[in-house]
């Protein structure tokens, strides 16, 4: 797995690694063992009457204060301070954190983390690191538009072998169906009951996440262009776009306004996981 690998080189430059997923009870009690000891090495005294103040800082969006919640939560304070826990406000949206706000994590010493408002360079002048900051949501929507980053996922996707696992979605699903229909002596009137009762109205969204990871897969495999080439994957962009509408079920008669509704429900799809996971930059070329 590429984090892994991201993990290693990491290591190799000396720099100290964690992988941690802030909903991960074990993964922060492990991070949290870890920052704890750190402090009292630094200290090197027995006096544990003393303050260590640690700053998280990253991009927006990309978890800090889900990990100060979590940090918090999880960390080695008092009954009575356990009893008036904070709460960072988490947010899919970028941005959400206005100031610095700090949380104990530890006692004996006591130790804060301060959970601090994302920071990015004044200007970025490149389009892809636009691009990739507005996919993963660090920056809003509007400053590239949701069609670009739409198109920007489907350029990563096509280029990947993540659609490769979708493969069996794609073998005649309708014939399958028809068979099994048979087999269970069922017409499809009843078949169409039957799931429904099995899946009930908000299980909708899973077949449509069926209908469109087979779709993507179809698409890219029947492509009869190069996606190494700007052009052809350009095409197969808006074939992709031209099908996924038919599976989103937006009326055509909307115009460009069906693209960027196509666009947003293909992004929401994305940023839940449904499509896969992605690491957007390569390891440098030097590993
Ligand atoms: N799956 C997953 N989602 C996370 C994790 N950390 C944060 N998130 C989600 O990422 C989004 C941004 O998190 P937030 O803590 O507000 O990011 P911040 O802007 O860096 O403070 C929220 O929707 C969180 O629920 C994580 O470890 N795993
Ligand atoms: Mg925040």
């Amino acid at each position: 797995m590429l984090v892994l690998e991201w993990k290693r080189y990491f290591e190799q430059q000396k720099c100290i690694s964690y992988g941690v997923n802030s909903h991960n009870k074990e993964n922060i009690k492990e991070l949290l063992n870890f920052l704890l000891a750190r402090v009292r090495e630094l200290k090197r005294t027995n006096d544990f009457n003393y303050t260590a103040v640690i700053m998280l800082i990253g991009i927006p969006n990309v978890g800090k204060s889900a990990l100060a919640n979590s940090l918090h939560q999880i960390g080695r304070i008092s009954a009575a301070e356990k009893g008036k826990l904070k709460h960072a406000i988490v947010s899919p949206n970028p941005g959400e954190t206005k100031d610095i706000s700090s949380l104990k994590i530890g006692s004996h010493p006591n130790v804060y983390v301060l959970d601090t408002p994302g920071v990015l360079p004044p200007k970025i002048l490149n389009t892809e690191v636009y691009s990739k900051l507005a996919l993963t949501g660090s920056i809003r929507d509007c400053l590239v538009g949701e069609r670009g980053i739409a198109q920007y996922f489907l350029a990563l996707l096509n280029s990947s072998d993540e659609y490769k696992k979708w493969a069996k979605l794609s073998m005649n699903v309708n014939d399958r169906t028809f068979l099994d229909l048979e087999a269970e002596g069922l017409s499809s009137c009843e078949l169409d009951k039957k799931q429904k009762r099995q899946y009930p109205t908000d299980h909708t969204q899973d077949f449509i996440v069926h209908d469109v990871r087979r779709t993507l897969f179809e698409t890219i495999s029947f492509f009869d262009g190069n996606v190494q080439v700007g052009e052809d994957l350009s095409r197969l962009i808006e074939t992709q776009f031209t099908s996924l509408r038919e599976v989103f079920q937006v009326p055509v008669e909307l115009g460009e306004e069906a693209q960027n509704k196509v666009a947003a429900k293909l992004l929401n799809l994305f940023r839940t996981g449904r499509l896969g996971h992605y690491t957007l930059d390569s390891l440098p070329w030097h590993t």
